[in-house]
């Protein structure tokens, strides 16, 4: 498969991850909220459980634009507003003194990496584990 194609795969299936999902599932999402300073999470390592469903809020309270990278942890949940991700679906961009609130649903078991794209170099890294 060629790039384009791969690419368009890619955003279809962020597209219409949350297509399937019945409404009822999003009704009493956990909530989650990791803090981003300069330059770290706060926490920086979550623990979700498998199927169900989380309203996770990015709150950046640094003076930089900070990133939650995590494309292997992304691409296997069920976003609700897969618009929310950047950069092919592997990452939430959040301004500095915002917030993003996103609703989703883990689908798969195992430890998925959590960096700052931006910040990685000095230490803004942390973990996913889902059970
Ligand atoms: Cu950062």
């Amino acid at each position: 498969m060629n790039t384009l194609l791969r690419r368009t795969a890619v955003v279809l299936s962020v597209l219409c991850a949350g297509a399937g999902t019945p409404p009822t599932l999003w009704a009493h999402p956990e909530p989650l909220t990791v803090v981003m300073v300069d330059n770290r999470f706060e926490p920086d390592h979550l623990v979700f459980q498998a199927g169900r469903a989380y309203a996770l809020t990015l709150v950046n309270r640094g003076t930089d634009m900070h990133e939650f990278t995590a494309p292997a942890f992304l691409k296997s949940a069920t976003v609700r507003d897969p618009r929310l991700l950047s950069n092919g679906g592997t990452d939430i961009v959040v301004q500095p003194g915002k917030s993003v609130r996103v609703l989703l649903i883990p689908r798969k078991k195992g430890t998925f990496d959590l960096t700052c794209a931006d910040h990685d170099w000095d230490g803004m890294v942390g973990g996913i584990t889902v059970k």
